[in-house]
């Protein structure tokens, strides 16, 4: 048994320049380990609680002093001297000792920094890399990343109301050759969008957020750097889309508010998803296609598309068990996006990629577009082994540390490394075959 002797945390600054947490446990045997706790800026309402000071006075009110006391205070009374290797009792005794149902008591990112942590210097200490220790069964599935090439919503200060459109490199032999693919149409679409001279500075996830003409825009801009970089849309590179549709619904109506083009149903936002497909069937994954309360707008699209593209639900589950549980039975959509701060322990995190590969779910592992330098979901994605992760464009360093990891990964699984590529895809398809 390796016990846990010390818990320490430092507020510290993440990819938008505001505070978050970096934790540091250390074990009886002195072996120590970091995490760093992302942020979100779309989040749902039912994500666990990132606890901010809220004294005006520092960071806008955003400062985690708070956070941080419990942490040190409370948080490390109570596990000190608990077994370092189980996951699973550490993570029950911090929800236990939250209390509520959202760990808005702690703050999630007090008890996911710890919970984080902890499972990182457990590791460590057995001499196993993160992948290695999270699960187990043998982890070598390298998943197909979706890079966010161009950002909108409320993640740049564009006129796209859509916030993520991604490309997949599903038909690369290995991770390192998708990820070269990859980011080759990112410089390609760079010179796309400077020969019409659109802006090629970027949003939070390093994507590019040019000012345009419309939603659909960015998706004939992404195929044209593809086929430029000489690859095949479709086939070579996919496209997922993320439209983080809560973020522009009220009362009933998606607005367009952005791109000042109106606004549409529920009904009439499948429809145009529908004819999307139609025009690009290199589209293959929506993300949040309808806002977390739209359950009727979330039955219809499963109802409508389930059966052509990857479904996948974010703000809706928000990495919930209980609340993704019930979507299942409610029958909506077909993927779920993996958040460790949406719902704060990495036990809970791991519950809701079993909950998917139990339920004929995809499971795609995501980051914040607030970051760190953090690489836990690399290693968390190919623990998972569900063959998708989603962590931002070929560039700013905070995205790019994590493809990194995986690269590392990849070399040290050496020949019994397996890439995920259009795999996740053609499961899909054959479900709907069958
Ligand atoms: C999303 C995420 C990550 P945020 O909506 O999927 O891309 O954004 O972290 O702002 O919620
Ligand atoms: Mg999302």
């Amino acid at each position: 048994m390796s016990e846990i002797a010390k818990l320490e945390a430092l507020e510290i600054l993440d990819s938008r320049g505001n505070p978050t947490l970096a934790v540091t446990a250390t074990l009886a045997d002195g072996v120590k380990a970091t995490a760093k706790v992302p942020s979100g800026a779309s989040t749902g309402k039912r994500e666990a609680v990132e606890l901010r000071d809220g004294d005006k006075s520092r960071y806008g009110g955003k400062g985690v002093l708070k956070a941080k006391e419990h942490v040190e205070g409370e948080i490390q009374a109570a596990v000190r001297g608990c077994d370092a290797n189980d996951q699973k009792g550490l993570d029950q005794k911090l929800c236990d000792l939250d209390g509520t149902r959202n760990k808005g008591r702690l703050g999630a990112n007090a008890i996911l920094g710890v919970s984080l942590a902890v499972a990182h210097a457990s590791a460590k200490d057995r001499g196993l890399p993160l992948y290695a220790s999270l699960v187990n069964e043998p982890a070598n599935l390298l998943p197909t990343p979706g890079l966010n090439v161009l950002n909108g919503g409320r993640h740049s200060d564009n006129n796209v109301d859509f916030q993520e459109f991604m490309i997949s490199p599903v038909g690369a032999p290995s991770f390192s050759e998708g990820l070269r693919a990859a980011a080759e149409t990112f410089q390609t679409l760079k010179s796309v969008l400077h020969k019409r001279g659109l802006s090629t500075s970027v949003g939070d996830e390093g994507g590019f957020a040019p000012q345009l003409k419309s939603n659909e825009e960015p998706i004939e801009l992404i195929l044209e750097a593809i086929q430029k970089a000489g690859y095949a849309p479709g086939k070579d590179l996919v496209i997922m889309i993320d439209p983080a549709a809560s973020e522009f619904f009220d009362d009933g109506v998606y607005t367009f508010g952005k791109s000042n083009q109106g606004g549409k149903t529920s009904q009439q936002m499948v429809e145009l998803y529908k004819m999307w497909l139609k025009q690009y069937p290199e589209i293959w994954s929506l993300e949040d296609g309808m806002a977390e309360d739209d359950q009727w707008g979330w039955q219809l699209l499963t109802k409508e598309l389930g059966n052509e593209i990857q479904l996948v639900g974010d703000d809706n589950f928000v990495t919930n068990p209980s609340l993704f549980e019930k979507g299942i039975k409610d029958g909506i959509a077909n993927a779920i996006l993996i958040k460790l701060n949406q719902i704060g322990t990495v036990t809970e995190t791991l519950d809701c990629i079993q909950m998917a590969r139990d339920n004929g779910y995809g499971a795609v592992i995501s980051h914040r577009s607030g970051e760190t330098d953090d690489t836990s979901i690399a290693d968390l994605a190919v623990a998972a082994g569900m063959g998708q992760i989603k962590t931002g464009s070929a560039c700013r360093g905070e995205r790019i540390a994590k493809y990194n990891r995986l690269l590392e990964i990849e070399r040290e699984l050496g020949s019994s490394a397996r890439y995920a590529g259009i795999n996740a895809y053609e499961r899909r398809k054959k479900q709907v075959r069958a």
